[in-house]
């Protein structure tokens, strides 16, 4: 509590000329009146910090009075508030700029202007992980680091337009969840110099959900950039691509399959109907070779070669922007050793957390999910495919189908469901249409398209990988990529499922809360995790204090640590300990020789009494 009220005259400067000042003012905890209308801003400090109830309460209580980031430690947690809240402007930016990280009421800039300040002091790399599901904000925080960037350069302003503009546009649409949500998962990189201008950026992007660009579910839309070209796209540039001004004409945007149609059954080329110059794919979409003989295919074979089709052209344009983006935004990246950071150690060590059980259910070597679904040939259906898993996955507690629930549980599952019992929740997926995601399967004439067209971007387009083992991979480089950094966490939570201002929904919320394992991570905090460090670092910053280790370890710094902490821990104990009764002898030795001299003191100047005279 004192640690904010006493820089109380500090803030005040500070905060005179802001907009909301009065607000942020009333957030300190000087008062209890205040702290029981606005809560807690950091959970680390809540009194009953195991109770649920309490957190909730603290959380409903902030939100209520538009107080929507709370701490637990350095981790930042928001609530969509759904509403401008004027938190976001040029003057309070400047509030949070090089102001220490809990002087001020909790909010982005106050996290981003920390990691920015770490990383120039500590000269190393860092992270920021925002997560939540869907619609809770996560789009929204991850351009706040950026805005905080683009007061200090041009190329960081670069990467916020650019994102928002063209990632956004081709890579958002609007679902029941989220009238802007993210169609594909984002990792952006801002480099620094080392006086700490950011002189490049890169964007990595991962599974991108192209089927939207065939089938929406009903009340969700196509990708933005299809709305904005053929509403706001020039006339000129309509007329050159061959569009009509009007959404309703377009069967991919309003949910029917597409403008290329084709007659039920295709005896020799099927018609094409097209308002596109699509002629040079005629022949592809109707037929294919097999064993050098030209078969036309059915209207279902040329419907789904079409879809194929316009799935990979989107795709490929998406990754061509996204490449595009980098190299405007290129600069030189650099990726320092590879450790691993020591409050992962710790955190490994406690029962709090373990998401390991589902992760080698999905990705193990030759028994995962990945590993089968990437196994299965061409010939393989999605139901073959099904079998397989029960096959291998019979017995798994996080894993159930039709065929090997129990009575009561089947009642919930088709025929062709799996369910996997997620960290956060039960998921159930359809086997329908895994394999063909997967395979990206694009019939290898239309393939070969590539050699016949003009277009310039075409060619580039035309490479396959199966999508499981893609995304795989590339997870892999990301973490890769992350174990090399300090790590700052973001979970944001969504107040309601009707994307409204002011409702707070507590089971719903509860719900995030739990699965995003905020207590768990209150807990750790609590007991004193708070400091995180890579191995390396700590062993070189603090081997000094230990026998074992000075002046100089052999072993990996992962293995001199424990061993470092334990018995740094235990000479600290005892160097205080001896430290403590050296200077309780040396007080009660004063103390006695104080109590001499005033007693001599005293007696000297005494009146003569008749004793002395004597
Ligand atoms: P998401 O990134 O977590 O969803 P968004 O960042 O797109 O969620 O947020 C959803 C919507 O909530 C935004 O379009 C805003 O209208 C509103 N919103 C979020 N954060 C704030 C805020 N701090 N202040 C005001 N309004 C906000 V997704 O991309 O679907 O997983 O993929």
């Amino acid at each position: 509590m004192g640690k904010y009220s006493s820089r109380g005259c500090l803030l005040a400067d500070k905060l005179c000329n802001c907009v909301s000042g009065i607000r942020i003012l009333q957030e300190m905890e000087g008062s209890l009146t205040a702290r029981d209308r606005v809560g807690i801003q950091d959970f680390v400090l809540l009194d009953a910090y195991t109770s649920e109830t309490a957190f909730m309460d603290n959380l409903r209580k902030r939100f209520n009075e538009n107080f929507i980031y709370t701490y637990i430690g350095i981790l930042l947690v928001p609530v969509n508030p759904y509403k401008e809240l004027g938190i976001y402007t040029k003057k309070q930016l400047d509030i949070y700029m090089g102001v220490s990280f809990f002087e001020l009421p909790p909010h982005f800039f106050a996290l981003a202007d920390n990691v920015y300040r770490t990383m120039i002091s500590e000269a190393n790399n860092h992270f920021i992980l925002i997560s939540s599901e869907s619609g809770a904000g996560k789009t929204g925080a991850s351009e706040s680091p950026a805005v905080l960037c683009s007061v200090l350069t041009v190329s960081s302003k670069r990467m916020l337009t650019l994102n928002v503009l063209y990632l956004q546009a081709f890579g958002n649409a609007k679902t029941l969840k989220n009238d802007n949500s993210s169609q594909f998962g984002k990792y952006m990189d801002i480099q620094f110099d080392h006086q700490g201008a950011a002189v490049g950026g890169h964007v990595l992007s991962y599974l991108l959900e192209k089927s939207r660009v065939v089938h929406q579910n009903h009340g969700e839309r196509n990708f933005h950039i299809f709305y904005q070209l053929v509403e706001g796209g020039e006339d000129e540039l309509l007329r050159c691509l061959g569009l009509e001004r009007n959404c309703q004409n377009y069967r991919y945007l309003i949910q029917h399959l597409g403008n290329v149609h084709f007659e039920a059954s295709v005896l020799g080329y099927a018609t094409l109907n097209s308002s596109a110059e699509v002629h040079w794919l005629n022949p592809c979409l109707c037929s294919i070779y097999h064993f050098q003989v030209l078969c036309p295919f059915t209207a279902e074979h040329a419907k789904y070669a079409r879809d194929a089709l316009a799935k990979a052209i989107y795709g490929r344009t998406f990754s061509w922007l996204v490449n595009n983006i980098n190299e405007s935004l290129a600069n030189k990246v650099c990726i320092d050793g590879k450790d691993i950071i020591f409050e992962q150690f710790c955190i490994n060590f406690l029962p709090y957390f373990n998401n390991k059980i589902i992760c080698d259910l999905v990705e193990e070597k030759h028994r995962g999910i990945i590993s089968i679904l990437v196994s299965g040939t061409e010939s393989t259906t999605d139901f073959t495919f099904l079998e397989k898993l029960e096959e291998k996955m019979c017995g798994h507690p996080h894993f159930i189908t039709h065929k090997l629930a129990d009575q009561k549980t089947r009642k919930t599952l088709e025929r062709g469901d799996f369910r996997l019992l997620h960290y956060a929740r039960e998921v159930t997926y359809s086997v329908v249409g895994f394999l063909d995601k997967n395979n990206d399967l694009l019939y290898r004439n239309i393939k070969e398209v590539r050699g016949s067209t003009t277009a310039c971007i075409l060619p580039w387009f035309f490479f396959f990988l199966q999508v499981a083992t893609q995304f795989k991979s590339s997870l892999a480089g990301l973490t890769e990529i992350l174990m090399t950094k300090e790590p700052w966490y973001v979970r944001c939570l969504k107040p309601n499922h009707c994307k409204q201002p002011d409702r707070f929904d507590d089971v719903m919320v509860r719900h995030q809360v739990k699965y995003l394992g905020l207590m768990e991570h209150l807990r750790v905090r609590r007991a004193g995790f708070a400091y995180r460090r890579r191995y390396e670092v700590f062993l070189k910053r603090y081997k000094a204090l230990c026998p074992d280790t000075w002046p100089r370890w052999k072993g990996t710094p992962a293995e001199g640590v424990p061993g470092l902490s334990k018995s740094s821990r235990s000479e600290t104990v005892s160097i205080r300990r001896k430290k403590f009764i050296k200077v309780w002898k040396n007080l009660r030795r004063f103390f006695t020789q104080s109590c001499r001299f005033i007693k001599g003191f005293m007696n000297r100047n005494q009146p003569v009494s008749m004793d002395n005279s004597e």
